[in-house]
């Protein structure tokens, strides 16, 4: 039996390109700030929060000095959240670019999550173990988790495990939550002068990490093309058998990015944008009757199929499920230590949440299906959000069209046929091997991270401009994390978090969508994107998401 793939052997093989200013290796690059920042809202409250990082400038590298320490510093690294392909190479960047300032510099990789660190659960990365993992999907390696850091406890416990090993400075690679824990950490080690610096570098296949200066959060670009593939797959099939309506979920645990991306890649007939939804304030009545009325125009053609993508956050955005939600979680939060409740069976739980939400949203936790309020209840994540994977948006969906569709049959407005599939794509596309897009992009973020440890930074995330030009135009730099920092409630408190970017209604990447949307929803427009490619023409192998390019070079390409 063979060890790996012949691809897989193939890509340990494959050289990641370096953006422009580090192309010429660590020893080689120069360091420029630019203006003190802010906070993106509750300048006053973030200020106080983090009186020592703070309002840092914004940090860019050129290629022409040789301006970094050269001081041998040993590294921790943490992977934070859910997988997302090319963690491994932001380990790999980071490592190459540690071992050529340094020999004797060391990277520790913390196992397990953010977790690691607290428990003193770690490993040394040799050459050995990470040539096995270049340009692989996966958190493998080291393993990933959710635990929240934010106690004193757990900082005096990381100070400690970081001083056994002399690590200098830690690498936290995570979404906006993780990146706000990496901020409090570099706020604490700062604010107790431990000399331990801490930098983020921008994770999430959910696309809602950026802003003006992350174009993009790693991962984004491999997992949009893979379920892309998969969908494209199903809308051949569809379009073979036409028997079927398939209802697809995407996740994206808050914004609709990826169901934005995969539709623009795809061209299905229905596509559902949360923000939209929240935006025009529409019921889950009204969204269930737009989508029926599209599959009985449809079926009274004779065209009985059809492909439906679901955002997994929806739930979340339509305006009265947002209430009972935010109800729901702020009750989760104070009924996590009720004996009471804890000790209940599940009729009984329903009932002490319907006496405590407000009429309305008590009424809406009511009507829904049993299936769909255990969800709802089930343990929110480690930062307080409900786990909206878990949640079968598309099969509530399927119901209540199932029963619309027979009160239009009964009124003689539809006479097809409505068979359905449901489909949840996430996990399918978290580990895939990473894109070129990904593999080079991820492999410069961690290589610029320790530019900017080496540049004496903390509090910062790792920053990839320009991105959909060559590698060799990419520019290196680094954003301090309150920058993007407002507050939120989590938890039922006030708290101080990265502000996610949700798709914005009157941007180019929503507009693409919404002018094709009618002539999608009737016609068959199907695009089928194929596999992802590693080998061939660069216009297929290079080329990355149709939302980067709408948003960064401002014309409608490929749509
Ligand atoms: P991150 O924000 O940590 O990158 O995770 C995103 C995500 O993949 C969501 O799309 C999804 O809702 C969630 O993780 C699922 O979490 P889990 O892996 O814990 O099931």
């Amino acid at each position: 039996m063979r060890e790996i793939s012949p691809l897989q052997k193939e890509r340990l093989n494959y050289q990641p390109k370096l953006a422009g200013a580090l192309a010429n290796g660590i020893n080689s690059v120069k360091l420029s700030l630019g203006e003190a920042t802010s906070a993106v809202a509750d300048m006053e409250d973030i200020k106080n929060l983090f009186p020592n990082v703070f309002g840092k400038p914004i940090a860019k590298f050129a290629s022409a000095g040789a301006d970094l320490s050269t001081e041998k510093k040993n590294v921790g690294v943490i992977l934070s959240g859910g997988q997302a392909p090319g963690g491994h190479n932001v380990i790999a960047g980071l490592y190459d670019a540690l071992k050529t300032a340094n020999k004797e510099n060391k990277l520790y990789g913390f196992l397990g999550g953010p977790s690691g660190i607290v428990d003193g659960e770690y490993m040394e990365l040799t050459d050995e173990i990470m040539n096995k993992y270049r340009n692989t999907g996966g958190f493998d390696i080291i393993g990933s988790g959710r635990t929240k850091l934010e106690t004193e406890d757990q900082f005096k416990k990381a100070l400690e495990v970081c001083k056994s090993l002399n690590i200098g400075a830690i690498v936290i690679i995570g979404g906006d939550d993780s990146n706000t824990n990496a901020c409090l950490l570099a706020e604490w080690m700062a604010a107790n002068n431990t000399g331990i610096n801490v930098i983020g570098c921008p994770k999430t296949i959910d696309g809602d990490l950026k802003n003006d200066q992350i174009e993009i959060s790693f991962g984004f670009d491999t997992a949009t093309k893979t379920y892309a593939e998969l969908i494209g797959n199903i809308q051949r099939d569809a379009n073979s058998a036409k028997k079927y309506w398939h209802f697809i979920k995407l996740m994206g645990r808050s914004a609709s990015h990826v169901c934005l991306e995969v539709a623009l890649q795809t061209q299905p007939n229905i596509t559902l944008i949360g923000e939209e939804v929240e935006a025009k304030k529409q019921s889950l009545e009204e969204i269930v009757s737009y989508m029926a009325n599209v599959i009985a125009e449809r079926g009274n053609r004779g065209k009985n199929f059809g492909i439906a993508l679901i955002p997994e956050g929806l739930i979340e955005f339509i305006p009265e499920m947002k209430v009972m939600i935010a109800g729901l979680n702020d009750l989760m939060a104070h009924l996590e230590n009720d004996a009471t409740y804890q000790e209940s069976d599940q009729i009984e739980k329903y009932e002490i949440i319907t006496s405590k939400l407000d009429a309305a949203s008590a009424k809406l936790f009511n009507s829904l299906p049993a299936a769909i309020k255990a969800q709802l209840l089930m343990d929110r994540d480690p930062h307080g959000n409900v786990q909206v994977s878990k949640i079968e948006t598309e099969k509530l969906l399927i119901e209540m069209i199932a029963q619309r569709l027979k009160e239009m049959k009964a009124q003689g407005l539809y006479n097809g046929k409505f068979a359905d599939q449901a489909h949840f794509f996430g996990y399918e596309g978290r580990c895939a091997m990473p894109s070129n897009f990904d593999a080079d992009y991820c492999y410069s973020l961690g290589y610029n991270a320790f530019a900017l440890i080496q540049s004496g930074l903390t509090g910062y995330l790792s920053s990839i401009k320009n991105t959909t030009k060559p590698a060799s135009e990419w520019v290196a730099g680094g954003v301090p994390l309150t920058m993007m920092m407002n507050m939120e409630r989590r938890h039922g408190a006030m708290k101080p978090v990265i502000k996610k970017a949700l798709v914005e209604l009157d941007g180019p990447v929503f507009r693409a969508l919404e002018t094709n949307r009618e002539k999608w929803a009737q016609n068959d427009c199907y695009i089928f994107p194929g596999a992802v490619q590693y080998f061939g023409p660069s216009s297929v192998c290079d080329v990355t998401t149709i939302t980067l390019q709408l948003e960064q070079e401002k014309s409608l390409v490929n749509v």
